[in-house]
């Protein structure tokens, strides 16, 4: 009987270890999941949650950057980027996104203005995915002033950046609006108007651009606590149509917050959970990974969240 339970603790022990990888990083908390596929690595680049025991609320100081080639390994480079990197910043990394233009790493960060009340987004350079990374402007791209019409400071978030086949950048971004403007080809300026994207239902935050055949996908965050909804469209300026849910409430977590990947002939869904905390969760998150399926006609299956 003895030998008989040693095996079944011996058993669930090395499934565990075989099987139990989402969160991927457990060894520290991470929020907010960007993903870029560069020279067949998948590079991750989260905010650090930190806040300290205790507390319920957003501390995150820097972003994290790990890379894997296999999806199951992930390798931490040394921090790559700090909210105060940013002179003109006072604080706060939040969500972010990095994308590659002739060979330089461009990196769109959410943070709290020093001077304009509000968030703000600026924008960092290196020529590496791995850093070191410097602020490429000395100035916010996008400040909180700009846009008056949503009356809360946190409104100017969350930045995707996608390059069209015609080589024109977008970013889109936001809180309770999504917006979205062109970039030059420096990267690290605006072109033109702030357009709001109109036919989000529920429109929370998070947004995250990305094509796959003819189609356009923009996800984002939907509701509060948050899940994870979608529209497509043909064009990256729209219109788009709303397709519904794609992953539900991250667990134990009011935030839900996502990438989307291709890697090795594989789709992939980022988001993060409070899975790993024991005290409070939404501001102790953790990055998960599960497979990300489509619909023959183009559409994206709900995400079966796992602990795998
Ligand atoms: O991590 C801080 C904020 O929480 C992000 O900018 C939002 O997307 C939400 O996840």
């Amino acid at each position: 009987k003895i030998m008989f339970r040693l095996i079944l603790v011996l058993t669930a022990a090395y499934s565990s270890v075989l099987f139990a990888d989402n969160p991927i990083i457990t060894d520290k908390y991470t929020a907010d999941p960007a993903a870029l596929v560069h020279e067949g690595k998948v590079y991750l680049y989260a905010g650090h949650d930190e806040c300290p025991p205790r507390q319920h609320r957003y501390v995150l100081n820097e972003w994290l950057c790990f890379s894997s080639e296999d999806m199951v390994n992930w390798k931490e480079h040394p921090v790559p980027l700090k909210a105060k990197d940013f002179d003109w910043a006072r604080a706060d990394a939040w969500a972010s996104e990095v994308i590659e233009r002739d060979g330089k790493f461009y990196w769109y960060v959410t943070v709290s203005h020093k001077k304009i009340h509000g968030k703000a987004i600026g924008v960092a350079v290196s020529d590496s995915p791995e850093g070191p990374f410097e602020d490429a402007r000395g100035s916010a791209l996008i400040t909180n002033d700009m846009t008056t019409d949503v009356k809360i400071s946190w409104d100017d978030i969350d930045p995707t950046v996608f390059i069209d086949d015609d080589d024109q950048a977008y970013m889109y971004w936001g809180n309770q609006k999504c917006r979205w403007i062109k970039l030059k080809d420096n990267m690290i300026e605006t072109e033109g108007e702030i357009h709001t994207v109109e036919g989000l239902p529920e429109f929370t935050e998070a947004p995250w651009i990305h094509k796959r055949g003819d189609w356009y996908y923009l996800s984002y965050a939907y509701q509060f606590p948050e899940k994870t909804a979608y529209a497509m469209s043909k064009s990256i300026e729209g219109p788009w149509e709303y397709k519904g849910i794609l992953n539900e409430l991250a667990g134990n977590c009011n935030t839900n917050h996502q990438a989307i990947i291709s890697f090795k002939g594989k789709d992939y869904f980022f988001y993060h959970t409070g899975g790993i905390s024991t005290e409070g969760s939404s501001f102790r998150r953790s990055v998960c990974i599960d497979y990300l399926y489509y619909n023959p006609e183009g559409t994206m299956k709900r995400v079966q969240m796992t602990t795998e």
